[in-house]
């Protein structure tokens, strides 16, 4: 029998009001590694007015006592931070190794917002009439609705939580349903921690149901979503019929520029890590590589031949370099793009299969895999694939570069090895990404700066850094006239 886990209404745990059920696997072995309620508009709804009802008291416990709250949560998930990585790895299926990082990007938010409990910084500033004072403060949006994905399990949802917590707001939280656990062992150190029941209240289900209900509900100010930009461009046309904020975040098609005078050995450790890791599937996923002409042949060879050693296998197994994709359409859809990438006519150098033997027909392998001769307008130049596939193309220059790294629908992350620091330079203005880095892969963002995108990436909005308070609260200007005596801006000044 699998484990039975409830949803979070209120500070209780409760199974879903209509009693169903969906359980999760293991996507390396096929095991089941739990059971959830699947949760309907009607559980979304009891978990909105459960924090609609919290909100009261929570937004006036002064901030610095907030943050303490979050300082013993941080302090949990260091305790559990071994538990806690085997769980994600066992429903999501990245390796354990990368599965420690994910922990600990939320042990590190989670710290850095406890911290903003005693900043939270608004501005004073000296007011253009006598005896007035002018200043702003940071007020809390209400409820917030956080939608998560299945990538970053623990990381992203702390993205979201920590800053709408420590600021005032009340959060209904609606995980993925392929990485459930996370989820709840993210809660539950919440729970451990102290924090008042209906602060964040967890609700399990499906994006179209549970999600739905939390996106619909009136009285949630602000929507929070991770996820794909077809479902996120949908959340953003509903969130503006019904007068919500939203903040997205949705992929990339992230590029890793090699110029001729890089580095190439390091630049091969940063493609691997980048294009590869957590399977691929991380929306700062370098899948494209821009390589220089003068080096280019030498890359290419180097890197397939890497490519082809790398192993697969369960997470769990610390020999395994490469873990399985999350599920059996993510499978479907990679493999699908093998076709396209042929018939558009790059040439398949790696990998290009679903893989088996050893074990790996019990879980969902797909075998890493590069393409060469890649034209910048093919689609697997163009689209998020979202798996372990990376496409090479061919430059002459670095204009030519920064163009083609520009020439997407999506801005996330963007990467240049070069030793030259003025071309560096050149490639940081002229590239146009909310992240780049210089001598390192596409991945890898900290969490006390600001993570997010331009075009098809995001709406605007950032989030971690102190750029995540300014989408989880609302600006309060406040003049005071101490004058005794009407004062009027604009005319008496
Ligand atoms: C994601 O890919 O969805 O910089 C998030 C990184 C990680 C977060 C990635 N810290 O790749």
């Amino acid at each position: 029998m699998a484990q039975e886990y409830r949803n979070y209404i209120g500070g209780e745990w409760r199974d879903a009001r209509a009693g169903e059920r969906f359980e999760r696997e293991d996507p390396a072995t096929g095991a089941i590694t739990g059971s959830y309620p699947r949760s309907r508009g009607e559980d979304a709804r009891d978990a909105v007015c459960a924090a609609v009802e919290a909100q009261k008291a929570w937004r006036r416990m002064p901030a610095p006592r907030r943050g303490e709250i979050l300082f013993r949560a941080a302090e949990i998930l260091v305790r559990e931070k071994e538990r806690f990585a085997r769980d994600l790895t066992e429903e999501m299926g990245k390796v354990l190794k990368e599965a420690r990082g994910d922990i600990q990007e939320a042990i590190d938010m989670t710290y850095y917002m406890a911290g903003e409990g005693r900043r939270a910084f608004g501005q004073t500033t000296p007011s253009e009439l006598p005896d007035k004072f002018a200043m702003s403060v940071r007020a809390p949006v209400g409820v917030v609705g956080c939608i998560t994905p299945w990538n970053f399990p623990m990381a992203i949802p702390s993205w979201k939580i920590m800053p709408a917590i420590v600021t005032g707001n009340t959060v209904v939280f609606k995980p993925s349903q392929y990485a459930p656990k996370s989820a709840y062992n993210l809660v539950r150190a919440l729970e451990e921690a102290g924090l008042p029941g209906g602060v964040v209240n967890l609700v399990f289900g499906e994006g179209a149901e549970a999600g739905a209900g939390i996106i619909e509900h009136p009285l949630v100010s602000l929507i929070s979503f991770t996820g794909s930009n077809a479902v996120g461009k949908r959340i953003a046309v509903q969130c503006a019929e019904l007068g919500k904020s939203v903040s997205l975040e949705m992929g990339g098609k992230n590029a890793i520029i090699v110029l001729d005078d890089a580095d190439v050995e390091l630049a091969l450790e940063g493609v691997i890590w980048s294009a590869f890791g957590t399977t691929g599937q991380r929306c700062t996923a370098a899948s494209r590589v821009i390589v220089q002409g003068g080096v280019y042949d030498e890359f290419a060879s180097k890197l397939v031949e890497r490519t082809k050693k790398l192993r697969l296998g369960s997470g769990l197994d610390e020999g395994t370099d490469v873990g399985p994709v999350v599920n059996r359409d993510q499978l479907a859809k990679i493999a699908s793009y093998m076709p396209v990438g042929a018939s558009d006519g790059a040439t398949l150098a790696a990998g290009g299969a679903v893989a088996h033997g050893d074990g790996l027909d019990r879980g969902y392998f797909f075998e890493p895999t590069v393409f060469v001769d890649a034209k910048p307008a093919m689609r697997i130049a163009q689209e998020e694939i979202f798996g372990p596939v990376t496409a090479l193309i061919r430059v002459g220059s670095l204009e030519e570069a920064i163009e083609v790294n520009n020439g997407v629908p999506y801005g996330l992350s963007s990467s240049i090895y070069t030793r030259d620091v003025n071309r560096a330079f050149k490639a940081i203005e002229g590239i146009h990404t909310g992240l780049v880095y210089v001598n390192a892969g596409t991945i890898g963002a900290e969490v006390h700066l600001p993570f997010g995108g331009t075009r098809g990436t995001g709406n605007g909005h950032r989030e971690a850094g102190t750029a995540a308070l300014d989408t989880f609260t609302e600006w309060k200007t406040v003049y005071v006239d101490y004058s005794g005596r009407l004062q009027k801006a604009q005319i008496d000044a």
